[in-house]
């Protein structure tokens, strides 16, 4: 394994900045890319590192195919990219395999479609209090002001008890990265070439990425391809149809924990499968892998946490370490936060059935990988939107499953395993629609300098 370069890596990246719950996303388009060019060597010293822990504020940089093209980067360099990223997010075929279709599709989304203006940069601006961040922010749109257009600035909100708009704790289950994250158990340690470019993967192999010729020697190395989706969730939708399945209180949250694969406040069901506990003491929030649970009477093959992670769910290979070492090559390190004001204030299942609002709100879902067709395009499209998923026959992602009306009442099933017999929730409507998305690449600092003086 090579060594790791922190000082080169952007932070976000290996950490998720978790004491800063304020952030911003914005979104801009170059119009003066000298200019621009200038703004970033005045400001690289304020780019948040991985060698430091970012204090009171961070910052972090993101830049779309076409903003790499506009400031010059080399051709033979910009070939070298995958073809996920130089096609981008809102291609005909990718909406297909990702579920953006219907009232999905990039045709009606906010930002990153066909019909809104390109975005060629993106800044992440994080902050531990909203004056910092607003004081951040101002500072940042007053100097880009002249030489960029905004496109989109996306707020975040931080719910209660760190947790989603649906009211289920977030944030709980990551990769570790060797060499980067001390408390590594085997079966959750990913190859630094998981997620960093540059670096091998688990099967010890490198993924191609751009480097070589002239001023651009390495440029991908240390960067990392960065997912962007606005996926809006329909909250009273969500508790509503529980409400409707004409079962005790208790049982609507138990139905509502079978598709998560956790209770509300995060424990999992593997460890907890019939009553929430008290208190979830963190050390065990992920001390499970299913392979005591084959035909998931605990946690249902269909839930959300069981499909995007299988962990040790026999998938045909010849053992548990196959298994996991397959599954490993599929992960992705998620960085996302909620947007929008709770449907109730300490997300109360209860108290949610019962509320009232069409306010938006959802989840900013933000991910890094290596290889974006290897990891975040496969859970979407062989977990997430796979109805016949390890055995499954009529099952999508209960919470994220993509339900355009032209699909009919194709995988809007939800089985939960039991004995005597299994239990189905039937006709589940979509409660999650995205909202917008664009493919991204977070370059090293070195990259930024690179870019900084090229001028092809
Ligand atoms: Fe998911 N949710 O609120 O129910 N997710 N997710 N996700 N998700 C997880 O374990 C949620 C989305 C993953 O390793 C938890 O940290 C919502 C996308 C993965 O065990 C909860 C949305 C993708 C994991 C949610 C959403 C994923 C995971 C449990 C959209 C990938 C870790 C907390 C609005 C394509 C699995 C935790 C593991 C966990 C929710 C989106 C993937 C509560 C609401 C788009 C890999």
């Amino acid at each position: 394994m090579q060594p790791i370069n922190f000082s080169n890596i952007q932070s976000l990246i290996l950490y998720a900045y978790k004491d800063l719950h304020h952030a911003a996303y914005l979104m801009l388009h170059i119009e003066h890319p000298d200019l621009f060019k200038q703004w970033l060597d005045d400001n690289i010293g304020n780019i948040t590192t991985s060698n430091t822990r970012a204090k009171s504020v961070a910052l972090n940089i993101a830049f779309t195919a076409p903003g790499l093209h506009k400031l010059n980067l080399s051709q033979h360099t910009y070939q070298q990219f995958s073809r996920e990223f130089k096609e981008g997010i809102a291609t005909n075929k990718r909406s297909q395999l990702l579920g953006d279709e219907g009232n999905n599709a990039p045709e009606g989304w906010n930002w990153g479609g066909p019909s809104t203006p390109d975005i060629d940069v993106l800044l992440l601006c994080y902050a531990d209090s909203g004056a910092a961040l607003e004081a951040q922010m101002s500072h940042i749109t007053s100097e880009l002001e002249a030489y960029t257009t905004q496109i989109q600035q996306l707020n975040t909100q931080a719910l209660f008890d760190r947790k989603e708009h649906f009211g289920f704790k977030d944030g709980l289950a990551q990769p570790n990265i060797a060499g980067v994250h001390s408390k590594a158990e085997e079966s959750n340690s990913l190859a630094p070439g998981e997620l960093l470019l540059g670096q091998e993967s688990g099967y010890g192999t490198t993924t191609p990425f751009p480097h070589g010729e002239n001023n651009f020697s390495d440029f991908g190395k240390d960067g990392s391809y960065l997912v962007f989706r606005q996926l809006e969730q329909d909250v009273k939708r969500f508790w509503q149809y529980l409400d409707q399945q004409n079962t005790e209180e208790d049982n609507k949250i138990y139905l509502a924990a079978k598709m998560v694969g956790r209770w509300p406040n995060g424990a999992p069901l593997s460890l907890f499968p019939t009553k929430e506990p008290d208190h979830l003491n963190p050390a065990i929030a992920n001390n499970f892998d299913y392979s005591d649970d084959p035909q998931g009477n605990h946690c249902p093959m269909a839930s959300h946490i069981r499909r995007t992670n299988p962990r040790a769910t026999d998938l045909g290979l010849s053992d548990k370490k196959d298994n996991i070492a397959s599954v490993n090559h599929h992960r992705i390190m998620r960085r996302g936060r909620p947007y929008g004001k709770p449907l109730h204030k300490y997300l109360s299942p209860t108290a949610m059935m019962k509320a009232d609002d069409t306010e938006p709100r959802g989840l900013h879902f933000l991910c890094f990988n290596a290889d974006l067709a290897r990891q975040f395009e496969f859970i979407q499209q062989t977990w997430v939107n796979n109805e016949k998923f390890n055995g499954l026959y009529n099952d999508l992602d209960p919470l994220l499953g993509s339900r355009p009306k032209e699909r009919g009442p194709s995988g809007d099933d939800f089985t939960i395993p039991q004995k005597p017999m299994r239990h189905k929730l039937k006709s589940i409507p979509q409660f999650v629609t995205t909202k917008g998305g664009a493919y991204f690449f977070m370059p090293s600092i070195s990259a930024l300098k690179q870019l900084i003086n090229s001028n092809e």
